[in-house]
């Protein structure tokens, strides 16, 4: 019985390790989105509208505070990788015209498990967009800094980082300003399906260097499971900052 079954469980193990490796699995793996809950809570523009909503209770009188925001320059993938965390398409507004989210959008993280402490992701707007007006990035740039001093809710920031770029002085400048408030970072690589696995590597060990040790994830927040990376990775990192 054996010797017949054999050939075919051997084969049946080759064609899914096949499957496997070419992503086809993937969605197996990158599952954690199904236990949380993404809900868009709030968009702002000001610091007074920001200052209104932390004076406001939700729904059931309960007091959210925890936030984990998402900062990084215009275009890197920032809203792309908040709609892949919630496993949807358009919670969050991605075009390939950097300069899309223009506001501060807080989304609220529920959970089903118990005990779970619900918290928000803040998708902040992208700095460094060179055509959008002066002002504008003076008013945006400001924005930003003022959140990020100010929140003491704020209890990480996610720094998004394009693994296809050499480190960029405006990123250089924002991690040095989360140290200098001494706000924990979180850093992520974007888009590596545009890196070959040696230069994900290389990346990494690049800003693990800038970063004293720390590693950065490797994202990439592509529109199918099959397409994503680092998603549950991610996940479980936030609910380790959050819980
Ligand atoms: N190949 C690939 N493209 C990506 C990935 N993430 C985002 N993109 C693309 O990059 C472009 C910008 O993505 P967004 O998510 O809008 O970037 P953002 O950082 O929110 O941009 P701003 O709102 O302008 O600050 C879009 O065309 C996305 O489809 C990724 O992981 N892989
Ligand atoms: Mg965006």
């Amino acid at each position: 019985m054996l010797l017949v079954l054999l050939p075919w469980l051997s084969y049946a193990y080759f064609l899914l390790l096949c499957l496997f490796r070419r992503g086809i699995l993937l969605s197996k793996r990158e599952n954690l989105s199904s236990m949380y809950s993404l809900t868009l809570s709030g968009t702002f523009y000001t610091l007074e509208q920001l200052a209104a909503f932390s004076q406001q209770t939700d729904e059931t009188c309960e007091k959210i505070t925890l936030q984990i925001a998402f900062a990084g320059r215009s275009n890197v993938g920032k809203s792309s990788l908040i709609n892949a965390l919630a496993g949807r398409k358009n919670l969050a507004k991605v075009s390939s015209t950097p300069g899309k989210t223009a506001s501060i959008n807080f989304y609220r993280v529920d959970s089903k498990q118990e005990g779970f402490q619900s918290f928000y992701l803040v998708d902040l707007p992208g700095y460094g967009y060179a055509q959008r007006s002066k002002t504008e990035r003076e008013k945006w740039s400001y924005l930003i800094g003022a959140y990020l001093k100010s929140t003491e809710q704020l209890h990480a920031l996610a720094v998004l980082l394009d693994c296809r770029l050499e480190p960029q002085q405006s990123d250089l400048e924002l991690i040095s300003y989360a140290r200098t408030i001494r706000l924990p970072l979180l850093p992520l690589l974007t888009k590596a399906d545009k890196c070959t696995r040696n230069e994900q590597a290389k990346r990494q060990s690049q800003w693990k260097k800038i970063l004293y040790g720390q590693k950065p994830i490797l994202t990439a927040a592509g529109g199918s499971a099959a397409q994503r990376l680092g998603i549950d990775e991610l996940w479980q990192a936030m609910v380790e900052i959050s819980q």
